[in-house]
């Protein structure tokens, strides 16, 4: 049976803007408080789908959340009509509304963490929503990722959908970004690659001193138990904590893997040659060939992958075995990035070609091409179950973007956060969306 990996890509919602609001992630820290502009960031965001789908590629597309989020500014005691909420938190509390506007569910490979039919037990696709704990403008995201995605993965025969990790820093869980899977075709078993910042109750393994590790082991274990993988199609390993205190706050900001081949930076890993024998002999054991592209930090150094996101790019496979880098402009504008790129590709090896994308307006907040889309391998008959809503074709992606041109305004200051009738504009928007797609109520105020 034919199968492939699908690429959903997280629509950039009404409320884009620079909040500063997490520490660790240097883009969104140097850009905080500038104005954005969340109509050039949703059609960059369609642009890229659009790209993908004319190449040939399964694209498909992730609804945004409800922002401002009134019910929790209402579980953070704000009271009175939803107008008087948003008036009331910003007056008293301006930190807590901007959190509870911000767009960051467009970074869908937080959203969740997949693994498909062909490694878990009970021959599903397994899906378990990030609690992503460590910010508290993300933890608050995970409710509405499970209706959207149960309503895109409606067919319990087919998919299974877990609740998120408990929400603790123990179990910090930030989903795809520091999950990768390595296999010989889609619809093969493969080995599913877990990496991880920090142990939450064995203290043998050291911590970062300065940014926070999102993710820890306990939680990447916990959902490879849930999802029903083997021991034998798994890998853990440990980020290398200097390098999330240079700003690599997930892995996939220093890493990128797709069929038999991780992409990595010299210095992303812990005990990096351990963890390669162990992907080699594991994937060799499900017929799989792994093959491993370091880029040394003589090309490019820690603080060149953090500005250009060289790693946070799109591997894709192509028909003929080759593969394709989708990464973002700041690559190009990066001389040292540029110039690995230019050998990288001229060097025979797999990555045949590179292709730059213009993600400005996200990649301000520290998202690039591979933060925005959450990669789900599915065969015929699993694609087949999705909801065909969201699916990007042609006319899919003519209707998307004619409604962000209807709904969507072209600046947005932390003052214009403090305006009810956003609220408003972001409700009307997000309605028509549900029928857009096809989704149903799965936002708290359609469904309360
Ligand atoms: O969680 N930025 C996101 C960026 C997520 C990128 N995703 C991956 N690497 N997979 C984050 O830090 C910034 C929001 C603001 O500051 O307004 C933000 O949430």
């Amino acid at each position: 049976m034919k199968s492939y990996e699908v690429n959903f890509d997280g629509l950039v919602g009404p409320t884009h803007n620079y909040g500063g609001l997490s520490y660790g992630n240097v883009a969104s820290q140097s850009n905080s408080q500038q104005s954005s502009n969340p109509k050039e960031a949703a059609l960059q965001g369609l642009a890229k789908m659009k790209a993908l789908m004319d190449m040939g590629f399964q694209q498909g597309v992730l609804a945004p959340q409800e922002r401002p989020d009134v019910a929790a500014l209402r579980r953070l005691g704000f009271s009175g009509t939803d107008a008087q909420v948003i008036e009331r938190a910003a007056k008293e509390a301006m930190p807590l509304l901007v959190a509870s506007c911000s767009a960051s569910s467009m970074w869908v490979a937080n959203a969740a963490t997949v693994s498909p039919s062909a490694d878990t037990a009970d021959g599903r696709v397994h899906f378990t929503a990030a609690n992503l704990n460590c910010k508290y403008h993300r933890s608050i995201e995970h409710p509405t990722t499970s209706r959207v995605l149960g309503a895109m993965f409606a067919n319990q025969q087919h998919f299974a959908h877990h609740a998120a990790l408990p929400a603790v820093v123990q179990f910090g869980d930030e989903g795809a970004a520091n999950h990768t899977r390595f296999c010989r075709e889609y619809g093969e078993a493969g080995v599913e690659f877990f990496v991880f910042g920090r142990s939450a109750f064995d203290n043998r393994f050291p911590a970062p001193q300065k940014y926070p590790a999102r993710q820890t082991l306990e939680a990447s274990q916990a959902v490879a138990r849930l999802h029903g993988l083997r021991d034998e199609g798994v890998v853990y390993a440990q980020q290398n904590p200097n390098v999330i205190d240079q700003g690599v706050f997930h892995n996939d900001v220093i890493a990128v893997g797709n069929g038999e081949v991780l992409f990595y930076h010299e210095d992303a890993f812990l005990e990096t040659d351990k963890m390669l024998a162990e992907l080699q002999g594991k994937l060799a054991k499900v017929g799989g060939n792994f093959q491993s592209v370091c880029v040394p930090r003589s090309a490019v150094t820690v603080d060149d992958a953090v500005r250009s996101y060289l790693f946070n790019s799109q591997l894709l496979s192509r028909p003929d075995g080759s593969m394709l880098l989708i990464v973002p402009q700041e690559c190009q504008a990066n001389e040292r990035v540029w110039a690995y790129l230019q050998s990288l590709t001229s060097s025979g090896g797999l990555i045949r070609e590179v292709k730059v994308f213009d993600l400005k307006q996200s990649m301000q907040n520290g998202g690039g091409p591979a933060c925005l889309r959450l990669r789900v391998a599915l065969n015929e008959t699993e694609l087949a179950a999705v909801n065909p809503g969201v699916i990007m074709t042609a006319p899919l992606y003519g209707s998307l973007t004619a409604w962000v041109e209807k709904h969507y305004r072209d600046r947005l200051s932390e003052t214009d956060l403090a305006d009810p009738q956003l609220l408003l504009e972001c409700r009307t928007a997000l309605d028509e969306l549900t029928q857009i797609l096809k989704l149903g109520a799965v936002y708290p105020f359609q469904i309360n």
